[in-house]
């Protein structure tokens, strides 16, 4: 039944929220939603989904050949989804407004060190963008030669009662060989459909594409489809991993689902299996974050958002508006710009344009956000 997830005081409000959507394009972050269907989380937290399991991040060094490396990366990628696109629904019971992040704002956290993964893993997060949201991520374990740098933007339009997300942007992973070689990774991005908006109780399904192409000329590719399409079960996906022109190898077939398992069809093994609990980042406590850091930040919009006080939400929320508002105005008149902290942006990004060509990418060649490795000593 329509809104039936929505509380009844609310009622009119999402059906105007839902109702603005139609024939919306562009900035969905910025567009006022009703206080049930808003998360207490900054977005500049999300790329942390990228390594809840840090020992299959880890894994992927030890991997023995180009092969059993370009398995070890699509298993770590698929082992992340069900992170990324369905953890909301589990802690609070939908997909959610994420809080948009202010320009400049900071996210750092690490894993501990065990003896699988060899050293700690940190993560470096900096909103390098406000209009339109773009937020840029490094996660690295040292120990293991392993990082990974990427940006991630969205591209919001509204079809057929669902909200369909393009994601800009791309990552890349590069492994440091204990030879002195490097091998890169190209990760492309899947797109979205948020669906079950009429009933007020929004989940993800991915749709298309989305490619890992290795500089070793491995490539994985990756399809997904949601209920009624090839398995007839929602989250599913078809992974073909093919080897480069000068091996004569069949290709690996992976199907499943990623909020699951999947296996791999040649051997019936199984590939992946998210179903034992992920690890989530440590960051510093509230009190010992420096001001731009994201918790702090948010951290009495938050408070109302938890406590169902969203008068004093909303208050917060403005003073921050406001106060970055005043910001812009004050560089402008100043001649000045706002100086990013931990990235730099460039123009085109060399490993995708030349990974891209391998696989055709769309588009050929992007803008990307290089590391300037000052990240805090966690
Ligand atoms: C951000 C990058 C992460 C994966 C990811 C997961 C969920 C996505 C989010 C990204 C971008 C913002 C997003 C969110 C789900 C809902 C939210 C699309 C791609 C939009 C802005 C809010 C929609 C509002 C309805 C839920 C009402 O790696």
């Amino acid at each position: 039944q329509a809104g039936e997830a929505v509380p009844a005081a609310q009622k009119s409000s999402w059906t105007s929220f839902l109702k603005s959507l139609a024939g919306f394009t562009g900035d969905l972050s910025a567009m006022t939603a009703p206080p049930f269907i808003l998360s207490p989380t900054s977005l500049t937290e999300f790329p942390a989904y990228w390594c809840e399991r840090p020992e299959l991040f880890a894994m992927i060094a030890d991997g023995k050949n180009e092969q059993q490396r370009a398995l070890a990366v699509l298993r770590w990628f698929i082992s992340t989804l069900k992170g990324q696109y369905t953890s909301r629904n589990e802690s609070m019971g939908s997909e959610k407004k994420p809080l948009n992040p202010v320009l400049g704002e900071l996210f750092y956290g690490f894993w501990p060190e065990t003896k699988e993964r060899g050293g700690k893993t940190t993560l470096v997060v900096e909103q390098v963008s406000h209009h339109p949201p773009i937020t840029a991520y490094r996660i690295a374990n040292d120990a293991k030669g392993i990082v990974l740098t990427g940006h991630n933007a969205q591209k919001t339009s509204f079809s057929a009662g669902s909200i369909i997300v393009k994601q800009v942007g791309h990552a890349v992973l590069t492994i440091s060989l204990p030879s002195g070689n490097q091998e890169e990774y190209l990760i492309t991005l899947p797109r979205l459909r948020i669906d079950g908006l009429w009933y007020g109780s929004p989940y993800i399904e991915l749709v298309e594409t989305s490619y890992i192409q290795s500089s070793t000329g491995w490539l994985s590719t990756i399809e997904y489809k949601g209920k009624g399409y090839f398995s007839g079960t929602s989250h599913s996906f078809k992974a073909t991993v093919t080897p480069p022109a000068h091996v004569s190898q069949s290709p690996h077939v992976i199907q499943g689902t990623w909020h699951t398992t999947s296996t791999d069809r040649q051997n019936g093994a199984t590939f992946h299996d998210v179903t034992t609990p992920k690890e989530e980042v440590i960051v510093a406590p509230i009190a010992e974050q420096a001001e731009w850091e994201s918790r702090r930040l948010w951290h009495g919009v938050a408070k109302g958002i938890r406590e169902g006080d969203f008068e004093s939400a909303s208050k917060e929320k403005t003073r921050i508006e406001n106060e970055q508002r005043q910001r812009r105005r004050d560089e402008t008149a100043a001649g000045t710009k706002w100086e990013l902290k931990h990235f730099e942006h460039i123009d085109n990004c060399p490993t995708y344009e030349r990974l891209g060509k391998l696989f055709s990418a769309n588009p050929p060649t992007e803008d990307a956000y290089v590391y300037l490795n000052n990240g805090p000593s966690v």
